[in-house]
């Protein structure tokens, strides 16, 4: 498999490649091309934004109901080709297998619940305080959204982005990630081909952060960009809030986190572990909901930190095809980054799960590793044992196989640990105790709370995003995700035939107040 990939406007390939063209590659096995693909620039962002503005009327006329049975066409287009999809989206970005599965199934839910919404998208009928007169909201599609994603789920998260955004009556500009282009490329077919959508309704564009960043400026200043979606780090997602809210915007964004597990002493350990397991190195850490730091009570770590130890070295690292915890991360600049982050390791951590630390490679092996890791990018998982709070891998999120470790000795110092780091995406307390699992739930200022399960494995239909640096208070998924893809729009209707102002003209019924009640 070896295609050329380049971005869509308005049913239109785009020739040639004004930002440069690149190689999509396996990092499972670097030699492999998975696709080329050729890059637009910020005048191709703009163009496709233009392209949207003026296939949205058109598209939001189509009744929302049939707008659903498109999206119920797309869910099984997507289902009838889950197995293609997920090796594509394993091969591109090396998450295992079983996990891009998941991922696929993420993206029929998703369609799943939406295609009822087209007969649902409610208003309300709302009483007037004078007579003769209606009061009604409608919800109307914002416009033309922009939708920016990464590549970690290449498929799955950006389907909470489209799929609802169409349905709700809006076209769509959408950015992936270009070094998961070709999974991107392969979705946008399902959904326009599956769902048939009409030309313009949903554009895809190929290109880098630069590019992008110049060409939403530029599609925000002409008025072609109504909302914007992103995904990503928190860093890029303060630029695009901050580009966004100079054109009186407020964008949906889902940014990172340092996901904090709780374990009390109540606490099923075995259970705990197996979930600090999946959530800390489930796809090589590359989650926005990934585990960043357990904190322990100290009546359980040394039991807690032992098994949680033996796990992460018996896990199997290697090729994502086998029957592995993780395969290798996403792309080379995921792989440098997390050398950075390796470097945040003081004299004073201990480290453990791992024999090594860093790249795994011949002259730096993981035991029982699955595959050639010298062929791919493929890092150790390591977790690290006494951290301080003043340390970087403490407050900074660390997108990789890393996992921090903390003990605490009340509850309230428990919070106040996994509130420090001021993300607010996902959070996680292991315990027996319902009181305590209600308090957690209070003072952690997270989006989401597990409660005997792993800060990662969302399901589609709830809620999904973050406070603090992991977002601005948007949310996804589910009916929630319509207040970002709609705008409220009210009507009033006066059938009186005479001019009734509203608070001036009601009429009251006579209280009498100095009725006293004597019994
Ligand atoms: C992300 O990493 O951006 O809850 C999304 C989960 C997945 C989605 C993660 N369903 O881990």
């Amino acid at each position: 498999m070896n295609r050329n990939v380049s971005s869509v406007i308005a049913g239109n390939e785009v020739t040639g490649a004004p930002g440069g063209r690149l190689c999509s590659v396996n990092p499972a096995r670097t030699s492999e091309v998975v696709a080329e693909v050729s890059l637009g620039d910020a005048k191709t962002f703009a163009g496709a934004a233009r392209a949207a503005r003026a296939a949205q009327r058109s598209w939001s006329d189509v009744p929302a109901p049939v707008r659903g049975r498109a999206i119920a066409h797309i869910g099984r287009a997507v289902e009838a080709n889950a197995d293609a999809l997920a090796r594509l989206v394993t091969l591109e970005i090396g998450k295992p297998y079983a996990e891009a599965l998941g991922e696929v199934r993420e993206v029929v839910d998703t369609c799943d619940f939406f295609l009822g919404e087209g007969r649902r998208l409610y208003g309300h009928t709302v009483p007037s305080e004078m007579p003769d007169k209606q009061l009604f909201t409608f919800r109307n599609p914002v416009g033309v959204v922009a939708v920016i994603t990464a590549g970690n789920f290449p498929v799955a998260v950006p389907s909470w982005y489209l799929i609802p955004a169409l349905l709700c009556g809006n076209s769509v500009v959408w950015k992936p990630a270009e070094y998961a282009a070709a999974s991107a490329r392969a979705l946008f077919e399902l959904v326009v081909r599956g769902g048939g959508l009409p030309d313009g309704a949903l554009n895809v564009v190929l290109a880098d952060g630069e590019e992008t960043f110049a060409g939403l400026g530029i599609a925000l200043g002409e008025g072609c960009v109504d909302k914007v979606g992103f995904t990503g780090s928190s860093t890029v997602g303060a630029r695009i809030g901050e580009l966004a809210g100079r054109h009186l915007q407020s964008p949906c964004l889902e940014l990172g986190g340092k996901n904090p597990m709780v374990v009390a002493p109540s606490a099923d350990i075995d259970l705990a572990v197996a979930a600090a397991l999946f959530s800390g190195f489930g796809t090589a850490g590359q989650r926005c909901t990934s585990l960043g730091t357990v904190i322990v009570h100290e009546d359980v770590t040394d039991e807690f930190t032992g098994k949680f130890d033996e796990a992460t070295r018996r896990a199997v690292v290697g090729d994502p095809f086998g029957d592995v915890l993780f395969g290798p991360m996403l792309d080379a600049r995921f792989g440098s980054r997390f050398e950075e982050y390796l470097s945040w390791i003081g004299p004073h951590h201990r480290l453990l799960g791992s024999t090594g630390t860093g790249r795994i490679t011949a002259a730096n092996p993981r035991e029982g590793f699955l595959g050639d890791p010298e062929i791919g990018i493929f890092y150790h998982p390591t977790i690290v044992a006494g951290l301080r709070e003043e340390d970087a891998l403490f407050r900074e999120e660390t997108f990789g196989p890393l996992v921090a470790l903390m003990s605490y000795r009340d509850l309230d110092e428990a919070i106040q640990l996994a509130n420090a780091p001021g993300y607010g995406l996902s959070s996680s307390l292991y315990t027996r105790d319902p009181a305590e699992a209600f308090r957690f739930r209070r003072g952690i200022c997270s989006g989401m709370v597990s409660i005997n399960n792993s800060t990662s494995g969302a399901e589609a239909h709830l809620p999904f995003g973050g406070n603090g640096r992991s977002g601005n208070g948007s949310r996804q998924s589910g009916i929630w995700v319509l207040d970002q893809f709609t705008r409220w729009q009210s009507m009033n209707w006066d059938y009186s035939g005479s001019l009734q102002k509203a608070q001036m003209d009601v009429t009251e019924l006579s209280a009498d107040e100095s009725f006293r009640l004597t019994w």
